[in-house]
């Protein structure tokens, strides 16, 4: 036996499982947890590390998804599934062996795609991210902990930025400057969301295309996964991170692909109008343009902060990769900015 597998039988033995190790494999999505998919006793499972750079306070992650999901499964949830933590055999939600560890239910016959191509995927996607925000409105906002402060607080992102500029090596304030300019060019509009008077809701924050798992038969939404990031939010901005997702042409690190495309934008809306139904109200719609723009443009400068931090906090292929990740968000809102008049 290798000795990752036999790394992965020693956390699978942490978990309540159905029954002994079979197998196991990394899965290498995602810029934050280390994440293995393992089978035992027929069963499948996804035992994920939590990475504690990111979460200084992992029980407050867990505490936060252990109450999400338990608050999923005691609501209707149309055809859609909550996912299904599994306990440590020590009774917590979360095993302690060289950092902490959890364990989910592999979701079954579902799918969940790197790359949307087609309108139907985008406006499915966006319907069960916002179906998800409806199935959390009755969990009260206060009882979840915001385990990174300020999350998708624009102007507090822009902050640290022009901090690690500051506080960076003269080569590297001069390779970014152009990026730099092209921020403080911006820098009245960060605070719109927050100041439009938008109510806190459960938000999930990580509204990637591969974060919601689709049933690979019909295509239909089945189940948000990566509940890391569930926090206190302003519903725009899972609805902006889909924009900055699913639109581009190209990959996130991808600058001549960041180009928006309309026919996947026109879909998002058309699914999270849907999806909302009642709950959406009259102010933001009409700040959807805006919520993809302003969540591409702070994606991008905490892109550009952890080049300028060294590569702290993304995991990056190489030296350069979050610069190149950043450009290519500063592209892609270019690009919203001429297609949609944001
Ligand atoms: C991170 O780990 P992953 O890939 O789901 C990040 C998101 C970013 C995203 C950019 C906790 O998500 O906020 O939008 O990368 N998650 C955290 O791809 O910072
Ligand atoms: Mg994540």
């Amino acid at each position: 036996m290798s000795e990752a597998t036999a790394k992965m039988r020693r956390l699978a033995e942490g978990f309540a499982l159905s029954g002994v190790f079979e197998e196991g494999a990394e899965i290498e999505s995602g810029h934050i947890n280390a994440t293995y998919a393992v089978r035992c006793g027929g069963r499948r499972y996804v035992i994920q590390r939590i990475n504690d750079f990111v979460f200084p306070e992992p029980e407050k992650v867990m505490a936060n998804i252990a109450l999400v999901t338990s608050h999923l499964a005691s609501v209707e949830m149309g055809g859609m599934e909550p996912l299904r933590l599994v306990q440590a055999k020590s009774g917590e939600n979360f095993l302690r062996q060289d950092g902490y560890w959890r364990c989910y239910h592999f979701v079954e016959e579902a799918v969940a795609h790197d790359r949307v191509e087609t309108e139907e995927l985008a406006e499915e996607a966006a319907y069960g991210y916002a179906c998800f925000q409806n199935q959390l409105q009755e969990l009260e906002v206060e009882s979840l902990y915001e385990t990174i402060p300020g999350f998708h607080e624009t102007p507090r992102r822009y902050r640290a930025l022009v901090e690690a500029f500051e506080g960076a090596d003269e080569p590297l304030r001069v390779e970014v400057e152009e990026e730099m300019t092209f921020l403080e060019e911006r820098k009245a509009e960060y605070g719109t969301l927050h100041e439009a008077g938008l109510p806190l809701v459960v938000t999930h924050n990580d509204t990637k295309a591969n974060n919601i798992m689709l049933d690979h038969r019909s295509g239909r939404a089945k189940c948000v996964i990566d509940l890391d990031t569930v926090m206190p939010g302003i519903g725009l901005h899972d609805f902006g991170d889909l924009v900055r997702s699913v639109t581009p042409a190209g990959a996130e690190d991808d600058v001549d692909g960041a180009e928006m495309r309309m026919c996947l934008y026109e879909a998002l809306v058309r699914g999270w109008v849907r999806g909302k139904g009642s709950s959406l109200m009259q102010k933001e719609r009409e700040l959807m343009p805006v919520a993809g723009k302003l969540i591409t443009l702070e994606t991008g400068m905490r892109f550009l902060t952890d080049h300028l931090e060294g590569d702290r906090y993304f995991k990056v292929k190489e030296r350069g990769h979050n610069l190149q990740r950043a450009r290519s968000q500063f592209q892609l809102a270019r690009s919203m900015e001429r297609q949609l008049g944001v």
